[in-house]
Order: structure tokens, then sequence, then C-alpha cells
């Protein structure tokens, strides 16, 4: 049921307005019948893995995609990071936002090297190139700049600092597959970039991931890398690991390739929809995109401005919660916050004060070919009950705090 009063909200004990959890991330699948074709020419050629068929052919699409030489497919972004910074010999310390996913941090520590969390422009939620220098230190030795949102980094002054200080360049490039900056794919950008083609992107390879670049050399490096150092039968020449995608996982990315078009416009559908029916909404703002840019949307970000709607982003998280709203708070708490990271440097947060601000005031919504428009009318509904009654609901939930089952007062932490 669509709540048009606070007592219908679902926190307050009314029913949740959808029988189904909604999901950030639920996956978007391509033609089924081409897909079945695929894994069945797969199983008939007894090719699983290792540089297959359907593996070769997914690289050489991705890479005529996005306009680069070489593209490296893996079995997902994290190993395909690790094995990208290895491949760059960065060591010591790489510097990085914090307001990223997990999985940036952990790839360079993984690897014995010292992330140094660095803030972010308050209006992107991107690397600020300004605090890059001050961070710079002897040991040094890269740069990951991460496309949060689709949305490209200013590569170009990571570029010039990297120049200056000789340090390597990376983009996390897992939320920008099919985006451009300055009129570029993405893809091209730094010494390297990667990919994540995970469930939750909106094109995905099952798990997967992906290194882009130009740079021969390198690929040639990675490539041995994911494949234990292999340069022939029997013979190891580098230090390597198992970063392989398989072919059931090419299958999946030759045939999302082939809709990703229609990912794309309904993402788009969705985030204009979802830009119409809440511009206006005191204390709420989306972000925006740039229309000079090419965007995938996969994420519809809203920002809070607890101070105008009344309400805070978690209460706002609890009440969608309740409603089968799965919102998420990507990226909360920062990586700073995070393990390992908080034990070894808990005052990291006085250098990161705009992505703490950020971090609390971030929800993305659900979108993808698996919403549809009545329900983002009803989830824009939901917020805008909660935000035009908000300092009712402030007290009320504060009163209430104790009585709301744990799932709800846990809700956006527990998985
Ligand atoms: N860099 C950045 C900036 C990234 O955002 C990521 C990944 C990476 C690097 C690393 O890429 P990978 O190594 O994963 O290729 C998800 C994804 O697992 C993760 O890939 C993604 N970023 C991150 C932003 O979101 P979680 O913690 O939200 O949980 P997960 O995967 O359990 O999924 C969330 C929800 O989606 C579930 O509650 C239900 C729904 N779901 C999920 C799956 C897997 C489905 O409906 N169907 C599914 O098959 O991390």
């Amino acid at each position: 049921m669509t709540p048009s009063i606070i007592s219908d909200l679902g926190i307050f004990g009314g029913a949740p307005a959808f029988k189904e959890k909604l999901y950030v991330g639920r996956p978007n699948i391509g033609n089924r019948d081409r897909l079945i074709e695929r894994i069945n020419r797969m199983l008939d050629t007894r090719w699983l893995s290792n540089d297959g068929p359907l593996v070769s052919e997914f690289e050489k699409r991705v890479a005529d995609y996005i306009g680069v030489k070489h593209c490296v497919a893996m079995c997902n972004a994290t190993i395909a990071m690790e094995i990208a910074v290895r491949a760059l010999g960065m060591s010591g310390e790489v510097i990085i936002p914090s307001f990223t996913f997990i999985a940036t941090a952990h790839a360079l520590q993984w690897q014995q090297i010292t992330p140094v969390f660095c803030d972010i422009e308050p209006a992107t939620h991107l690397l600020d190139p300004r605090r890059i220098e001050e961070l710079i230190t002897p040991r040094t030795t890269g740069i990951v700049g991460v496309h949060l949102w689709g949305r490209g980094c200013d590569v170009e002054a990571i570029a010039a600092i990297a120049e200056r200080h000789k340090l390597k360049v990376l983009f996390d490039a897992a939320h920008a597959f099919a985006c451009s900056h300055q009129g570029r794919m993405i893809g091209g950008f730094g010494d390297a970039e990667v990919f994540s083609f995970h469930a939750t992107k909106f094109f995905n390879t099952l798990e997967g991931g992906a290194v882009a670049t130009n740079d021969e050399d390198l690929a040639k490096r990675i490539r041995l890398m994911k494949n234990f150092g292999f340069t022939y039968w029997d013979q190891v020449s580098y230090l390597g690991t198992n970063g392989k995608m398989t072919e059931i996982s090419a299958a999946m990315g030759l045939t999302s390739l082939e809709s990703l078009d229609e990912f794309v416009t309904a993402n788009r559908t969705n985030y204009e929809q979802y830009l119409t029916l809440l511009t206006g909404t005191p204390g709420v703002r989306l972000l925006p995109y740039d229309s000079s840019e090419k965007y995938n949307y996969q994420y519809i970000v809203l920002e809070l401005d607890e101070n105008v709607a009344g309400i805070t982003r978690d209460q706002l998280v609890q009440i969608l919660w309740a409603e089968n709203v799965i919102a998420r708070r990507y990226f909360y708490p920062g990586c700073h916050r995070m393990e390992p990271y908080f034990t070894d440097y808990p005052d990291a947060g006085l250098l990161l004060p705009i992505t703490e601000k950020v971090a609390d005031r971030v929800i993305t919504l659900p979108t993808g070919t698996a919403v549809s428009e009545d329900q983002i009318a009803t989830i824009c509904q939901i917020i805008k009950i909660a935000v035009s009654h908000g300092e009712e609901i402030q007290r009320r939930l504060t009163e209430h705090q104790s009585a709301l089952p744990q799932h709800l007062t846990s809700a956006g932490t527990a998985r």
C-alpha cells in the first residue's frame, strides 16, 4: 500500500508499501536464449576457462567498445586491481579516496601497500586533487582515483601531479563502464583502469572484472600474472596468481553487451523519474549528471541535508527499509573508519572532513531493469512523506526507538 500519511508508514505499524524487498543492484539480465546458446556451445567444446574463445571474444568486444588497445578479463575487479597494482610496481604508500567501496583499499593492503586516504570534493564525491600533494611522502608510489558513481575524476589534475612526483596512476573504474570523461570513454586514462562486472553492476558477467590499458608491456605482465605467471607449458617466468575469468562469465558478458543500450536507457529513465519527482523536496538532492558526457546511470545517489529535512539520513533509511525498500548507505562510514585502517590510523578522519560529511548524508536507491515506474513513484512518495513530516517523525522515532524490531534499528547495517 502506498502510504499517504505518517501513520501509514511501515515504521509506525502500517503495511509495507512493497510485499517483496526492492534492492539496490538487482542484476540486469540480457537475452536468456542467447546466453543459453552460448553456454551450450561452451559445454559442447568442453572449454570452460583459461583463455577460452568466449573470454577472448569478450576482451576484444570490450576493448573495441571503450577504444583501448588491451582488455584483460578477470574473475572480479578486486583481484584485477591487486594484479594491476603489482604489475605497475606500486609499493609503500598509495593515495586513494576513503569514500569508496572497501575493495579499493583492501586491494592495496592485501599487497602490503598502505592506502593513504585523501579527501573528496563535496559536489562530486570524487578525489580532490588539491588535497593529494600534501599526502605525498618519499614512500608514495602511486595514486588510485575512483570514478565513483560512474563520474570521471579529475584525471588531468591527477596526471599532472603524478608526472611531477613520478607516480603511477590507476583508476578504479568499477562503476564507470560505458561512461565518458571529457568526451573520451573511461578505460584509457592513467596507466590502467579497472572495471567491475559484478552481479550488482548494471552490466554484469555474474562475477567479473577487467583491466583496460594502452600500455602493451603492462598488459603482457598482467596477462601472465593472472595465470600463475605461465609463459609456456611447464614454464613459469613470473610471480602470478589465479585471476582468470571463466567462459560462463564471458558468455554472460557477451550477452549483457548485446543489451547494454537497453540497460542504460532503463537506468536513465529511472534517474529522470526520480529527479522529476524529488526535485524541490526539502533537504533532498540527487547527484546530477553532466549532459555532455555518457553515463550508465547505475546509481541513484540521494544526499539528505538533515538540517533542512528534519530527519537524519539513517532515519530515512529505517523508514525505507520498513517499506521493504532496501536503500543503501554506500559508502558509509568511509574506508578510514573500517578495519584494519581504523585501528592503524584512528585519527585519519581529521584530514577527511568532506568524506565524513558526505558519508553521513548519502543513500542509494533501487534502479535497473528490475524496478518499475510505479515502484519508483511509491519510493518517492515515501521519501516525500518522511521529509515533509521530519519533525514529527523525528519525535516519534526517538520515543519509539526501543520498540522497533531489531532489523529496523540496524537498517543499512545488517546484511
Ligand atoms: N571498487 C568499487 C568502487 C566498487 O564499488 C567495487 C564493488 C569494487 C571496487 C570491487 O568490485 P568486485 O571485486 O566486486 O568486482 C556490492 C557488490 O558486491 C560490489 O561488487 C560493489 N562494488 C558494491 C558497491 O556493492 P554489497 O556489499 O552491497 O553486497 P551484495 O553484493 O551482497 O549485494 C547487495 C544487494 O544486491 C543484495 O542485498 C541483494 C542484491 N543482489 C545481489 C546479488 C549478488 C541480488 O539481487 N542478486 C545478486 O546476485 O556489495
